[in-house]
Order: structure tokens, then sequence, then C-alpha cells
């Protein structure tokens, strides 16, 4: 087997190519002299192959592993993810273009680590002043967002939360998307539960969660880069999901044992 990255921006990473053998040890199947399969990898850029491979994945969706798929959505939530650049901190030497500082954001809020954590704060009721509950529900300025981008790339900054009821069905859209067709293409019937879903450059994805306890429990969920420098600069953003009704529907009490710093 082999692996290497797939990639279309600019920027340096390791490119190089992982391979491991995997050897059956089941004794029937000993016949010598195999031939060593060597896997052909398509280029490094090959969106056409990435995508084709990704659309693919699926879920059983069968009787014992069923997929749960909101068919109805109560919230919709439009974010934009990307790149941008903030004033360069007094004293400190940058490396972003006309001496700024690299910058990321959800929707051009760059998000600023609160110096309290939010679960904890949350739990204890004294989050006033820790964190904004406006986090936008769309971009609050439009471009096209497959063109070229803005010639303008200062982000905004905050510590900016979507508040959501217990039980909420909600969908979040990437990028370019047309609320009139594309919502035909959505696969309602199989598609994959997962943790980690990857937004193609210039492109949009569309998630559907359910704040149930069943996908998503009540309490402060980060949704962020997988890139930690880009979550470093700020491509992240937080869902806080209210308790529900019932007894098992409540955050529960951090453990005992929680170090205090
Ligand atoms: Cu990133």
């Amino acid at each position: 087997m082999t692996a290497r990255p797939y990639v279309t921006g600019p920027g340096t990473f390791d490119n190089s190519t992982v391979a491991g053998i995997l050897e059956y040890e089941t004794p029937s199947l000993h016949i010598k002299n195999l031939p060593l399969l060597k896997p052909q990898l398509p280029p490094l850029n090959d969106t056409s192959f990435a995508t084709t491979f990704a659309g693919r994945l699926r879920s059983l969706a069968s009787a014992e592993f069923p997929a749960k798929v909101s068919q109805e959505v109560e919230r919709r939530f439009f974010f934009t993810v990307g790149l941008g650049t903030s004033p360069c901190d007094r004293n400190a030497l940058c490396q972003g273009p006309n001496e700024t500082k690299f910058a990321a954001s959800v929707s051009n809020v760059s998000f600023v680590l609160p110096l309290k954590a939010l679960l904890g704060v949350h739990f204890a009721g004294q989050s006033s002043g820790v964190y904004s509950p406006n986090f936008p529900v769309s971009p609050l300025r439009w471009f096209n967002y497959m063109g070229s981008p803005p010639s303008n790339t200062a982000v905004g900054n905050g510590t900016k939360l979507v508040i959501l009821a217990f039980n909420t069905s909600v969908e979040v859209g990437f990028g370019n998307y047309d609320p009139n067709s594309d919502p035909n293409r959505f696969n309602l019937v199989d598609p994959v539960e997962r943790n980690a879903v990857g937004v193609p450059a210039g492109r949009w994805v569309a998630i559907r969660m359910i704040m149930n306890g069943c996908i998503v429990d009540s309490g402060v969920w980060f949704m962020h880069c997988h890139l930690e420098v880009h979550t470093s600069w700020g491509l992240k953003m937080a869902w806080l999901v209210l308790d529900g009704k019932l007894p098992n529907q409540k955050l529960l009490p951090p453990p005992s044992d929680l170090p205090k710093c």
C-alpha cells in the first residue's frame, strides 16, 4: 500500500510517499512468489480523481447501521473559510504580505481564544463577557468565492459563537452555493457520518447536524481547520448547544480531578 497527499494550494509541505507491505497470515494462502503489487498513484493535484473517490464514500444505511440524516432543516448557516491577514503586533516580526501577519477565518471572523474555557464558563453560568453569541449566520460581505479573491485580505476577529437549542437540526454550507439547484444533488439517503470533511478550494460542501445528543451533544463544540497552523491563525468557531429538557439531555459536570490552571 502506498499513500501520499492530495494538494492544490501553494506552500511547502511533505509530499513524499509512504509505503507499507501487507502480509496475510492465513496458512492456506501461503503461495510462494506472489507478485508485489505497486499501486499507481494519481498526480498530487488530481482534483477530479480525489473528488470521484470521495464522492463514492457512502454509509452502510442498513437496519443495524442506519444513516441518521435529518430530512428537515431548522437552521441554515452559510459559512466561508479562508486565509487572510491581520495587522502585525507591535515590535513583532511578521511573515505575511506587506508586513502583516497571516490570519485565517470562518466567515471572515478570525477566532480569538478566550482566556477562560468556554465549556467551563457555560456550565458554571459565568459566560458573561467571555464570548458574544452573534457568529454570523451568513457572510457579512458577499463576493464570488470561486473567482479571484478580494484585494482587501484583512480579516475581522472575535470570540463569536452560534447558540442553538437542543435537538436543532442544522445545515451548514460553505463557498458558492445555489439554493435553488444545489439541494437536489444532496445525498440524504446514505451520506457518511463523520467528524471531518474536506472543503475543496474555491468550492463548497454541505453538512447536516442534529444537536440531539446522538450526533452532537449539548455543550460547546469547536469546528475548526485540521491544519494546526490554520487553527492557530483563527480558522475556527464554536457552537453552543443548550441543554434539553430531559435529564439525559443535560451537560455533565466536569470531572472532579479536572486540572485547575
Ligand atoms: Cu486550513
